[in-house]
């Protein structure tokens, strides 16, 4: 009989696994029974857009962070897929830092075909994942919120994609509760133009409250404060910005810092990350980890050490995105089609150990980028993913390194080589600032083909 396979969630990690399964299967592989479930109905994950915030219309926690303008925060030669080049998608060069519509019309490119999203059952939360001892397999309860029924169903292998940057880490300070103006988490933030020329106060220094706080300048807000807990940014930021240490409290409208400093805010902005959150699964299968580049209990960043039938993916944090999760979906699938056999639980822990300590060990963001690097390709190396240029992707994170530290406000109009093509993308018809259209249509000067939409 042939093996069922779950894969929770289809955005970019779940997508990839079933291209992973797909391409197999296009090769003349016998493929597992493959169901993807999917709480939202579309596919694309967090490039999804959704207005709406806390509960959606079935009462679901809302999974979307992403808000409008977002552009890329990265540049796409970083994340470009292997076997799908942006040249392929578009018909044409596009520019390095994509907006968010752009970037979800090139995911979901490659699956934009007959039949493609059969295998997909949206509109369906998994509502409990449970081992089975006995049978050795696991136990799947999802709700078709389309038909409100709940299936109860048997798998051999759960691959768990739902991501890990919709569940906000929520730090409460003193006079929260007293504040008059609105608080609110990154995971809330839709449109910068709400805090058009409002005083916002941001806590935390990562890339949340960078990307934030530069939307809320770009589209007019009066001025950006930022808290920081450990260490402020450092960039070279506009005359109405400010880095300041960690706020003490709140007295009305009043923000106190830990050096005494005060200032009035109209609004504070919770850029505190989010939490690896799996309330669907039973305990001895949640994965407990920190945000980092190598996870806890992930023996190649992707089977779960204390029961390896279970898969994770995309739970790192992130430089590499799409072309990792790839990296990561072709090994999976390899394990399960029994191409790639795992060692012994105590390799498996060993694994695990190492990548922490080397990860330790690293002493700054640039070894940080090349260490992602070389565990994409670490994993590309032992499936037929296509192999590609790993050092010219590394290059165009370096260079995006030293161009937000150069002109913080600036780095989006720098273009960078594809890995995959060796072609220097070029620049974008509008400056990024003066950019206040993020549609595709905009974006791609209305000449371009559209794949997505043939
Ligand atoms: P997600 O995109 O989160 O997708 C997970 C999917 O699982 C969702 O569709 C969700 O609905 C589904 N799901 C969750 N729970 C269940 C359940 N119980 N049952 C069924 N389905 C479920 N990356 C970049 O490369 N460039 C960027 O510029 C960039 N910007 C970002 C900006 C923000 C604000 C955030 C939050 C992230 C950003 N990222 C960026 C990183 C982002 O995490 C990845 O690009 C990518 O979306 C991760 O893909 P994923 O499939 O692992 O997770
Ligand atoms: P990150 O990268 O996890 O960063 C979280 C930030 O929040 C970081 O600066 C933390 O400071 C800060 N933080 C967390 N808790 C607190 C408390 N209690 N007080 C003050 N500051 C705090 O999350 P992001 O949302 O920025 O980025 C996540 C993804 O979204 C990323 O992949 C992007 O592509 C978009 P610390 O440095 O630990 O002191």
């Amino acid at each position: 009989m042939k093996k069922r396979i779950a894969i929770i969630g289809a955005g970019p990690s779940g997508l990839a696994q079933l291209r992973a399964f797909q391409t197999a299967r296009d090769k003349g592989a016998e493929i597992p029974e493959i169901v993807c479930f999917e709480k939202q109905d579309d596919w694309g994950g967090l490039w999804n857009y959704t207005w709406r915030t806390g509960l959606d219309e079935h009462g679901e926690p809302v999974h979307g962070s992403m808000y409008r303008y977002l552009w890329s925060n990265g540049p796409k030669e970083g994340l470009e897929f292997a076997d799908y080049t942006f040249d392929e998608h578009f018909g044409k060069e596009i520019a390095s830092y994509p907006p968010r519509a752009v970037l979800w019309d090139y995911i979901k490119g490659r699956h934009e075909k007959p039949g493609a999203r059969d295998k997909i059952r949206f509109r369906t939360p998994v509502r409990r994942v449970e081992y089975q001892d006995d049978s050795g397999t696991f136990r799947v309860v999802a709700h078709d919120l389309n038909r409100d029924v709940e299936t109860d169903e048997v798998y051999d292998h759960v691959i768990v994609a739902s991501g890990h940057f919709s569940t906000p880490n929520v730090p409460e300070f003193p006079g929260f509760d007293t504040f008059p103006g609105r608080i609110l988490h990154a995971h809330d933030f839709r449109d910068a133009l709400e805090f058009r020329d409002k005083d916002i106060l941001i806590i935390g220094t990562s890339y949340s409250a960078e990307d934030i706080g530069s939307q809320c300048w770009k589209y007019g807000c009066r001025s950006v404060t930022v808290s920081h807990r450990t260490q402020p940014m450092g960039y070279k930021w506009p005359d109405n910005w400010s880095e300041v240490p960690l706020l003490e409290k709140v007295e009305g409208d009043i923000a106190t810092f830990r050096d005494g400093s005060s200032r009035r805010v109209d609004v504070i902005l919770l850029c505190t990350g989010y939490l690896h959150h799996f309330p669907f699964l039973e305990d001895r299968l949640k994965l407990r980890t920190k945000n980092r580049l190598a996870t806890a209990d992930l023996y190649k960043g992707v089977v779960f050490v204390p029961n390896p039938k279970l898969f994770y993916l995309g739970m790192q944090d992130q430089w590499y995105t799409f072309n990792m999760f790839d990296a990561q979906a072709w090994y999976v699938r390899d394990i399960l089609l029994g191409r790639i056999a795992l060692p012994p639980h105590e390799a498996m822990v060993a694994d695990v150990e190492a990548r922490i300590a080397a990860e330790d060990a690293l002493e700054d963001d640039f070894a940080c980028i090349a260490y992602q690097g070389d565990y994409v390709r670490e994993l590309i190396a032992e499936t037929d993913y296509p192999s590609f240029d790993i050092d010219a992707a590394n290059e165009a994170f370096f260079q995006w390194k030293k161009h937000k530290k150069a002109a913080i406000m600036e780095f989006r109009d720098h273009g960078y080589v594809s890995p995959m093509t060796g072609k220097l993308a070029p620049p974008h018809h509008t400056k990024w600032v003066d950019a206040m259209d993020d549609s595709l249509e905009a974006y791609l000067g209305g000449s371009a083909r559209v794949a997505a939409a043939e």
